[in-house]
């Protein structure tokens, strides 16, 4: 199967994972600076000051402000024509509500385009990929009050007029229903950059499974997140009409474990709540019923909404719905099923899958499920799939390759199973693979849980110099890119 020629194919970053660099040029702090790394097993930490003595990833993180034409130039060897990346909010306003942008951030980016078109590369720009700058946590308690809504549309207003004409792509949020997950404190410090007031003074490390969560406050939060997501593509439009402005959603496709009734009632309401509600309110313009039905039964007072928001939601409703997709997961009602490894998303494990070392389970007629759900969900939408991969733990040889198969195999059958989407009739219009380089894992903080077709010289443990180097799926992406994706062997 031949993918449509005008297919977007690239890879996915976010600019605080990849770029370091993390004072530099007038950038502020922002929140993804302020976690130590974990693992598998132990959740990062949160620390509030920043300690000299700890070691946090995001700092240097790969060294893509210093090395981005480097990177792009092994993008384009590989035959992308899109990339994905984040411009980090803090490197434009600093404090978040600072009276004018930092030119020297907003050099950086122009810089970044510039390198990208020299190769016919189109970026794909998400405004917010967790960067919430921390003061405006501080100061606002993230997204909780309603001001940072503003000045979130003045930043995006500040880089949709200074790159118009480098920039057709754009998505709001990153994973904007990550609150919805169920992670509590986690999911709110990343998305919504809330936290509770004593988490924020804290002067001592919180493990992010223990910061406190309150339900009023996220879906007060998130609601502003709608509004905020809901001017910039109003505003984007009329600063450029030919501007495409997605949203972005963690889709964590479920299945009922069993054919229980139970089961499928349950999966049902997972999928409606953590996948959809954000998606309908994004695609459709209005909240669906269920998170009325939501509010209610868990005591949520819904006068968050104002009055205008209705209209504000309607009128800023999105030209594409893009995802993330890693992993499935199993719904049960039974307390006694055993749950998947890892450390974000817990669900029933599958028993007709396997998993990554990290637990998340591989399931690439997932993917094309998922495509199928969301065409008869949002019919004539464009979708694309602008997170997808497989992080593993890779072994350089003594030669300095990377024989990674295990990776070759997942992207293999994921691209398989858009292709057969495709088929299916699908509109799907392009696929970022997610970290095309190694950078840091948002989930545990890790390098060594690689996601790249580059390999770089970075360890958890501060040493490695930084170099980049081919792994075998390298050759192997850019053979599928060259051949439109019907050369997957
Ligand atoms: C998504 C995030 C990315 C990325 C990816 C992989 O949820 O949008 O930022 O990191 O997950 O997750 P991890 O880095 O935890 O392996």
């Amino acid at each position: 199967m031949r993918f449509p020629e005008n297919f977007l194919w690239g890879g996915a970053v976010a600019a605080n994972q990849c770029e370091g660099a993390y004072l530099e040029d007038g950038k502020g702090l922002s929140v993804p600076d302020m976690l130590l790394g974990g693992d598998v097993n132990t959740p990062r930490t949160f620390l509030p000051q920043t300690d000299p003595a700890a070691f946090y990833p995001s700092h240097e993180a790969i060294d893509f402000y210093h090395r981005y034409k480097e990177d792009i130039a092994l993008f384009a060897e590989m035959g992308f024509t899109c990339f994905r990346l984040s411009i980090n909010w803090g490197r434009i306003f600093p404090n978040g509500d600072d009276a004018e942008p930092n030119e020297a951030g907003l050099a950086f980016y122009d810089k970044v385009f510039d390198e990208c078109a020299k190769y016919g590369i189109e970026p794909l720009v998400t405004l917010c990929h967790y960067e919430i700058p921390w003061s405006i946590v501080k100061k606002y308690n993230g997204f909780y009050f309603r001001e940072t809504i503003g000045l979130f549309v003045r930043y995006a207003e500040t880089v949709f007029r200074r790159y118009k004409d480098k920039v057709k792509y754009w998505l709001t949020f990153n994973e904007i229903n990550i609150p919805c997950m169920g992670e509590g404190g986690i999911g709110n410090l990343y998305g919504l950059g809330l936290m509770d007031e004593s988490d924020i003074n804290a002067d001592h490390r919180i493990p992010l499974n223990e910061l406190k969560s309150d339900m009023q406050k996220t879906f007060t939060a998130l609601h502003h997140e709608f509004i905020a997501s809901a001017l910039a593509v109003k505003l984007g439009h009329e600063i450029n009409p030919d501007f495409v402005i997605g949203n972005m959603i963690a889709h964590v496709t479920v299945y009922p474990l069993t054919p229980n009734p139970k089961d499928v009632l349950a999966a049902q309401w997972e999928d409606n709540f953590k996948n959809n509600l954000c998606g309908d309110v994004q695609v459709r313009g209005e909240y669906p019923d269920f998170a009325f039905k939501f509010f209610k039964d868990n005591g949520i007072d819904p006068s968050f909404i104002l009055e205008g928001d209705a209209d504000i939601l309607r009128e800023g409703t999105v030209d594409m719905y893009t995802f993330s997709y890693y992993q499935s997961g199993c719904i049960t009602e039974d307390p006694e099923a055993e749950l998947t490894a890892g450390n974000m998303v817990k669900n029933a494990k599958n028993p007709y899958l396997k998993a990554s070392d990290w637990g998340w389970q591989i399931d690439p007629d997932g993917l094309r499920y998922t495509l199928i759900f969301l065409h008869d969900r949002y019919p004539k939408m464009p979708l694309m799939v602008v997170e997808n991969g497989f992080g593993a733990f890779d072994r350089v040889e003594e030669d300095g390759s990377v024989h990674d198969p295990y990776r070759i195999a997942y992207f293999r059958e994921h691209i398989r199973a858009m292709g057969e989407a495709l088929e299916d009739g699908v509109p799907l219009i392009g696929y970022t693979s997610w970290g095309p380089i190694d950078l840091v894992s948002a989930g545990t903080g890790q390098y060594a849980k690689r996601y790249g077709f580059i390999y770089v010289d970075r360890h958890d443990d501060g040493t490695g110099d930084f170099s980049r180097s081919r792994k075998d799926s390298f050759y192997w992406y850019k053979k599928v890119i060259a051949s439109r994706g019907e050369d997957l062997d």
